[in-house]
């Protein structure tokens, strides 16, 4: 009795329970452009200035910046005008939406896709099953016609996906040597924000990023200059259709969206048109073997059940899943960020 832990951990219950209000807050001020507003105007502004611009309530503005002063999102200073709000560091960085690191789009998704999904999670958990029809009114047979139900939600969730790349593409393309294989196929590849990583870090690779019809399209009007002459495109659904013949596959975020019946259809897939002394790259977020942590990655695999048919898995878990392929050689390099990265070889 009587341990720090005892006494903080009613505290830290009421903190959890308020973790939605802190996302909101954070979306809400991306959203209304707060972040843009003060990196373009070069000097600290006054709430009233800010809600001007912005078109708000003053009384709204107000609450909204303290409460982002108080997740240090934003800094103030109090001057014989009033307060005044500048952004921080981190918020330049990655709350911005110029910013090459700009994390807004997946700020976008989150707000108002993600967390829709998210309103139904006792549901999810009831039935063990994604909550499209609730949140959405739409059929979820088939997960991508459901979280491509719109041209706008797609680019939405494209934008998204590519965004993480800007932090950790290069911490999950350099977990190993991937120089010897120049033929690569991004699986899944989407706007391609990782085969721009993998062409910039590896200078003789050619990335091929293969991914339905709809999604090429977009990723070439809206993703990937036409100068990027090592970046190619094929149209297909990995499931459905013929995968080609190549060094290296990579597998981003793929399996997670499935179960291990249709990770184990798509794998045995890529192993048969991998060529012999080729590889493939699993870019997850890995749970501890006993499933204790990273919290982080815990929260997405409960997103992974309120939106998609798949889980995040522990890193023998994998192994499990390439092996049964027919991969051999299975390595495993834990990054530290977000994603990690788990290697087999035919
Ligand atoms: C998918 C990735 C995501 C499918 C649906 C998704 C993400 C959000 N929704 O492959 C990105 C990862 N973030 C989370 C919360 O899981």
């Amino acid at each position: 009795m009587g341990s720090p832990e005892d006494l903080d951990y009613p505290q830290v219950i009421l903190q959890y329970s308020s973790g939605f209000l802190v996302s909101k807050v954070l979306f809400t001020a991306c959203e209304l452009g707060v972040f843009d507003l003060l990196l373009e105007s070069g000097e600290p502004l006054s709430s009233d200035a800010i809600a001007a611009h912005l078109g708000t309530s003053t009384t709204g503005m107000e609450r909204l910046l303290d409460a982002c002063v108080g997740l240090k999102l934003l800094a103030v200073e109090l001057t014989q005008e009033g307060a005044l709000y500048r952004n921080t560091e981190i918020s330049s960085i990655y709350l911005t939406k110029s910013s090459p690191k700009s994390q807004c789009h997946t700020m976008m998704y989150y707000s108002n896709t993600v967390y829709l999904c998210w309103h139904y999670l006792a549901d999810a958990v009831r039935e063990g099953r994604n909550q499209y029809e609730r949140a959405f009114g739409i059929s979820s047979k088939d997960i991508f016609e459901a979280m491509y139900r719109s041209e706008e939600e797609m680019v939405k969730f494209m934008a998204g996906q590519n965004s993480v790349w800007s932090i950790c593409g290069k911490d999950v393309l350099g977990a190993f040597d991937l120089s010897p294989f120049t033929q690569i196929y991004d699986l899944g590849g989407g706007g391609g924000a990782l085969a721009q990583e993998c062409v910039s870090l590896y200078p003789n690779s050619t990335v091929t990023i293969y991914d339905l019809p709809k999604v090429v399209q977009v990723a070439k009007e809206q993703f990937i200059s036409p100068e990027e002459h090592r970046i190619t495109f094929h149209e297909g659904d990995f499931f459905n259709d013929s995968i080609p013949e190549a060094e290296l596959y990579i597998l981003s975020k793929i399996l997670h969206d499935w179960d291990d019946d249709k990770c184990r259809q798509l794998l045995a897939k890529v192993y048969k048109a991998c060529k012999p002394g080729g590889a493939v790259l699993l870019v997850e977020s890995l749970l501890n073997e006993d499933k204790s942590g990273p919290l982080e990655t815990q929260l997405y695999s409960m997103n992974m059940l309120v939106q998609t048919e798949g889980k995040e898995r522990t890193a023998a878990e994998y192994s499990k899943l390439l092996e049964a392929a027919g991969f051999g050689e299975i390595q495993v390099k834990r990054t530290g960020k977000l994603y990690d990265a788990v290697l087999g070889r035919k």
